[in-house]
């Protein structure tokens, strides 16, 4: 018997919180309008995630609050729906003023190329989400057991292959989107309508929901930007003579794991096949629906499809999708990935059109200190701007679509607020998730400390004669894998505070993982193995080699072969 059918009470709590959840509603209109306190129960909390929200704390002030017998200072992070990571400047504007109104005054751009908001306040919240519905966004589906944001290549005005693949991000988006009303009367206060026939509530989803969150993303080769192999499913652009062909299917990629627990890995997706642009969309659906039936909804830590193709084999997996489809994929095709990290400064797309990719570190929009102004400068790029503004899924954001005439001017704005820190390529091709003091699973920083371990490491990278090297270096506050640190050339994974897991020999494709090197270790010992390597790197790489390659030729670390690190 599959998970979906089993009976409810041999399922994990969260299994029957969404059936009877009234399809998402709960009790959380009522929680979110009691102003006795500042959060909203455990099982609503669940709830809130399918509409884009989390509830949490200021983990800083916790002790402060509990000798002063207050509770935890509860306010949202709350992520927008963005497949594909566009937005007009006037869109740009109002998330700029929303963070500034409602939200702690910063944006965060996140490794899914969307806007999260920190420190919304419960009496804020419904003002907060009717703003970003103003400018005809929402944030339905971006945390929950569901389908999140679609990810897809940055900047859709790069090519006729991009704009398609952006496209087909919106309309998987939209297919996959789950169709209750709750967030609509919850949020935007819109009457309750009597409901038509049960089935006809949630068609795809029923009243179970996914087991656990799905993600998908979209590749355009030679560039991996979005990490394509990092997800439930992906689809790799395969370009003919100079045609959009169709796109090779990927299942089973995931990062997170538990540390102890080495029944939990990071995984990469694998190749099972090839569809054409116009099957996109079915294949993401039923891909979708197998997971649907049999994921395990027993066990939340072995509820990702990463574990239900390892469970039955990319083979039955395959088989069963075809059997919905009512047709068999093709045979994949060739592709080639040279990098995964984005474009930076000025190009021109197909249509003699420029392109700025600007860099921000670790997504982080806010104004530093007088040079660096990165709000304010973005806010003013938005004012001036005609085209788009992308985000990116290194947590950059490309401003895209400038005419010739227009190419001076915005380089005036991005020179006066400082927008470029002179970031090193080492820098610019470096990640941290978001960790204290927002996020309630950190353990150590993550985000707050990248930028001032990235000096350190560029002091090394310069004294070994590497300053104009890139290697990609991923960091996260815990080993749920927010900003891919298992892809990492170098990936550094919290265990405690100030104490990180140390992993190397990933690529500069992503398309390979990286191997647990040293446990649990503090920056100076970090610094301490990392040195020596670097030398070595610099006097024996051969020609074109990245370090993640180099550690591995040199044996330094295994190979991660097996597409799986049971990080051991
Ligand atoms: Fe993540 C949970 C932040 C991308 C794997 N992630 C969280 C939470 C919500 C913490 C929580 O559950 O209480 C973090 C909120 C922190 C905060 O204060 O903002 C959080 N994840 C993020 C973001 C903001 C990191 C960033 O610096 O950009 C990314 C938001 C993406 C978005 O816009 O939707 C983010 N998270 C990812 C990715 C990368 C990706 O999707 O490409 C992963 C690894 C891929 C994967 O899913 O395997 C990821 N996040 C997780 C996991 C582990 C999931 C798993 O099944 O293994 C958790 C914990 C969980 O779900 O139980 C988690
Ligand atoms: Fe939080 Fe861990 Fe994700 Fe970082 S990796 S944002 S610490 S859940």
């Amino acid at each position: 018997m599959n998970d979906i059918s089993r009976p409810l009470d041999e399922l994990s709590h969260n299994e029957t919180l969404k059936v009877d959840s009234d399809y998402l509603r709960g009790t959380l209109a009522e929680e979110i309008a009691d102003p006795v306190t500042g959060g909203v129960t455990e099982d609503s909390l669940q709830l809130t995630k399918f509409h884009g929200m989390y509830l949490q704390d200021d983990r800083e002030l916790r002790s402060e609050r509990r000798r002063q017998k207050l509770e935890p200072l509860y306010s949202f992070m709350v992520r927008v729906r963005l497949p594909g990571g566009v937005v007009t400047p006037q869109q740009w504007l109002k998330m700029d003023e929303l963070g500034r109104e409602y939200a702690n005054g910063t944006l965060r751009l996140t490794t899914r190329q969307t806007f999260q908001f920190h420190g919304v306040f419960k009496r804020n919240i419904k003002q907060h989400i009717q703003g970003i519905d103003a400018v005809a966004l929402d944030t339905i589906a971006a945390c929950g057991d569901v389908n999140r944001n679609v990810i897809s290549t940055a900047n859709p005005r790069r090519s006729a292959v991009h704009r398609r693949t952006f496209e087909l991000a919106h309309e998987i988006s939209a297919r996959l989107l789950p169709r209750t009303r709750a967030y609509h009367e919850i949020f935007l206060e819109e009457e309750r309508v009597a409901g038509g026939p049960e089935e006809e509530v949630e068609p795809l989803y029923g009243k179970q929901y996914l087991p656990r969150k799905f993600k998908i993303a979209l590749a355009v080769p030679p560039e991996n930007d979005v990490d394509v192999f990092a997800h439930d499913i992906g689809f790799i652009a395969i370009v003919e003579g100079g045609e959009l062909a169709g796109y090779n299917v990927t299942i089973g990629g995931g990062m997170g794991m538990t540390h102890g627990e080495p029944e939990t890995y990071p995984r990469l997706g694998e190749v099972i096949g090839f569809c054409t642009p116009d099957q996109v969309v079915d294949v993401a659906e039923k891909i979708m629906l197998v997971q649907r039936d049999h994921g395990d909804r027993a066990n939340r830590k072995h509820a990702r499809l990463k574990y239900t193709v390892d469970d039955h084999g990319a083979d039955w997996f395959r088989g069963q999708v075809e059997e919905r489809l009512g047709y068999e994929l093709g045979a994949a095709r060739d592709y080639h990935f040279d990098s995964n990290t984005d474009r930076l400064g000025w190009y021109q797309g197909d249509d003699g059109d420029w392109h700025y990719g600007l860099f921000v570190q670790n997504g982080r929009v806010a104004d530093f200190d007088d040079q660096r102004r990165i709000m304010s400068g973005l806010r003013a790029i938005a004012e001036a701007h005609q085209g788009d503004i992308a985000i990116t899924t290194n947590q950059n954001v490309v401003i895209a679509g400038v005419p010739e005439s227009e190419r001076e001017r915005i380089q005036r704005i991005i020179d006066e607020y400082g927008l470029v820190r002179d970031a090193s390529r080492l820098r610019a091709a470096s990640m941290a998730c978001v960790a204290f003091p927002t996020c309630g699973l950190a353990m150590a920083e993550s985000e707050r400390y990248l930028p001032t371990f990235i000096d350190k490491l560029e002091a090394i990278m310069a004294d070994a004669g590497l300053s104009d090297d890139a290697i990609v270096v991923r960091m996260t506050g815990c080993p749920n894998g927010c900003a891919r640190p298992f892809l990492g050339e170098i990936g550094f994974v919290g265990k405690a505070l100030g104490k990180y897991n140390l992993y190397l020999g990933g690529n500069a494709t992503g398309s390979r993982l990286n191997k647990l090197h040293r446990e649990n270790i503090d920056e100076a010992t970090i610094l301490e193995e990392l040195t020596p390597l670097i030398q070595r790197y610099a006097a024996e790489r051969e020609a074109g080699e990245g370090f993640g390659d180099f550690v591995v030729r040199t044996g330094v670390v295994p190979e991660v072969t097996a597409g799986r690190n049971f990080h051991d």
